[in-house]
């Protein structure tokens, strides 16, 4: 069983590269993304870590001179994805990729630690180390421009300015945000999502009108960091962008001090200490036992649980006191008997919804880094639980980009996959989470 979902993902993986770079979900996403790329690297690197340095070096190729790495990298043409490169109007930036057409916007700081990922799966460590070697500098580049231009107080916690920035697009966590929106145009846009998945597993077009709207902001200010971070109503500190942050600095220093470089190391640190402190400090909730997002914009925290809420165990933020209490809220409210594990949205909050994308399926990719977070934080149980059921998931409905949670579902011949099939990340973190 275990070897062909292992040839299955690989075949996945192969069937979505093309030639340098791998898309997420043929039709539905036609790009390279950004922390889709990292995952996916995760996965080459156990079939082939000359496709997982491809796959990193094509999207680096597309970074900005400010050392901005964007989102989308629109390396071919394809009318089946909306919001375009035409919209998106990358160029409107002075530093922007003179070499492709991209988004403006940026998604969780992945890359560090999936250096640190492919250096432990490569089998010849040196050559790999070599390569770190010729790119590490890049990714640097990319945590100075955040910590340089998106924490205006200077806490060590970075914005997101985009809910696509998120990773987690229509998380209920964003609905307080869309409320202080109500006097926004309404925007004539034609979707192509839900040309290939069911509506109701896809966000509304009320809030792709959102979501149009926030980019206008950016745009109308040539996308410049000052203007977004005065103008745009959506600036969020995100835990699980911040998590990714601090995990990635993390290995970044492990990298430079096996490399023997020791220029960046005093500047990492700082950093790593100061966003540890805040994540604990300022969006730890005691009550509910988890990292909470925080509304910049409208100084106030939102008070709801999402996977992303738990993401933080992936890096060394939790001490023994947030441990417990993270647990504490995971067993009682996502690691219920009859939930497969783990929910994106808390599964006992009236905005629910099993099957509708982040306001509560399971993805890969946040199981993907809870398993390993509860490793690295000494869960070996609660680990293999999430491990179980992530496999169980893929080898019973296929390798889908989100599942609905519930156990069993009222109808028989209804399935827990849901949205894009053959999906990359659920491939290639499927080869690492076997392993
Ligand atoms: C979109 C590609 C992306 C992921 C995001 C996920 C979804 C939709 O698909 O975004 O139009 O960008 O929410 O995390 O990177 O797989």
């Amino acid at each position: 069983m275990k070897e062909t979902l292992v040839e299955k993902a690989k075949t996945i993986l192969k069937n979505n590269n093309q030639g340098g770079f791998t898309i997420p979900c043929e039709g539905l996403y036609p790009f390279q993304w950004n922390w889709d790329s990292g995952f996916i690297a995760v996965g080459l690197a156990h079939i082939d870590i000359e496709l997982a340095k491809e796959e990193l070096q094509s999207l680096l190729d597309a970074q900005w001179e400010n050392g901005f790495i964007p989102h989308i990298v629109f390396h071919n043409d394809s009318d089946s994805y909306f919001p375009g490169p035409d919209f998106h109007l990358s160029k409107l930036h002075k530093d922007a990729s003179k070499k492709y057409r991209t988004t403006g916007m940026t998604q969780p700081p992945v890359l560090g630690f999936v250096l640190q990922e492919m250096y432990r799966i490569a089998e010849d460590k040196e050559a790999t180390l070599k390569f770190i070697d010729t790119i590490i500098d890049k990714i640097y580049k990319k945590h100075e421009y955040l910590y340089n231009n998106r924490d205006p107080k200077n806490e060590g916690l970075v914005y997101i300015w985009h809910n696509w920035e998120s990773g987690t697009d229509n998380s209920p966590i964003w609905d307080e945000v869309w409320e202080t929106m109500s006097d926004i145009p309404q925007y004539t846009f034609e979707r192509k999502d839900t040309t290939h998945i069911d509506a109701s597993q896809r966000p509304s077009n009320k809030e792709y009108n959102y979501y149009i709207h926030l980019i206008e902001v950016a745009k109308a200010g040539n996308y410049e960091e000052s203007v977004i971070a005065e103008k745009s109503p959506f600036l969020i500190q995100d835990p699980l962008f911040n998590a990714m942050l601090l995990a990635s600095n993390e290995a970044l220093i492990d990298l430079y001090k096996q490399l023997g470089r020791e220029e960046r190391i005093s500047q990492l640190e700082e950093w790593t200490l100061k966003t540890k402190q805040s994540l604990n400090e300022k969006l730890f909730d005691e009550e509910l036992g988890a990292y909470m997002h925080y509304d910049l914009r409208n100084e106030k925290r939102i008070q709801k649980i999402t996977s992303s809420s738990y993401a933080p165990l992936f890096s060394s933020a939790p001490e023994e006191k947030q441990l417990k209490l993270i647990l504490e809220s995971y067993n009682q409210k996502f690691a219920t008997s009859n939930l497969y594990a783990c929910a994106s949205f808390d599964p006992t909050h009236e905005d629910f919804n099993p099957k509708k994308y982040w306001r509560g399926p399971i993805w890969v990719n946040l199981n993907w880094l809870i398993y390993k977070g509860l490793l690295k934080h000494n869960q070996p149980e609660l680990a293999n639980n999430i491990k179980t059921d992530t496999i169980e998931l893929i080898e019973k409905f296929g390798f889908y980009e989100y599942f609905n949670p519930h156990r069993e579902i009222s109808t028989e011949n209804e399935s827990n996959g849901c949205g894009g099939v053959n999906f990359s990340w659920s491939a290639a973190l499927i080869l690492d989470i076997l392993k």
